[in-house]
């Protein structure tokens, strides 16, 4: 299957055409390093074009964007098939709070940082500020990693 993900994540570079944007993966975990049902890496810093694969390893998960945790102007970001490999690319700069519909009551969460201006982070805190649990507790440590 992964085989398949990075042929994908080339054809997508190669439909892009910008030589220059960079490929991650973002796991979706029953069981990581950080606890249960976590996307890993929970955070990571990218620059506008990237493109970031979200791999689920059980059926189970999917990403969505969460509403009012996007940049003004971007389209919700959401699985097209549960349990299958998403690829996104990130190409308006600000933070982008991501979750695992089934599992954001477990604190799946994600937070992607794109680029250098972060005129929704003030927004995307105050949505936080909503929430409870795990997905408030994680969400407040990864918006401390935005630079
Ligand atoms: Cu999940």
């Amino acid at each position: 299957m992964f085989k398949s993900i990075l042929s994908a994540a080339a054809g997508l570079m190669l439909l892009g055409g910008a030589a220059s944007a960079d490929s991650f993966y973002v796991e979706m975990l029953n069981r990581g390093d950080s606890g249960t049902m976590v996307f890993e890496p929970a955070f990571l810093h990218i620059q506008p074009g990237d493109t970031v694969v979200f791999v689920p390893t059980d059926p189970g998960h999917n990403v969505a964007s969460l509403d009012g945790m996007i940049p003004e102007g971007v389209d919700h970001i959401e699985s097209a098939i549960m349990g299958e490999p998403m690829p996104v690319t990130f190409t308006e700069e600000g933070v982008y709070g991501l979750e695992c519909t089934p599992h954001f009551g477990m604190g799946m969460v994600a937070l992607i940082q794109v680029g250098t201006a972060t005129d929704n982070l003030d927004k995307a805190k105050e949505e936080v500020g909503s929430m409870r649990g795990l997905a408030k507790r994680r969400f407040t440590d990864l918006l401390g990693e935005v630079e």
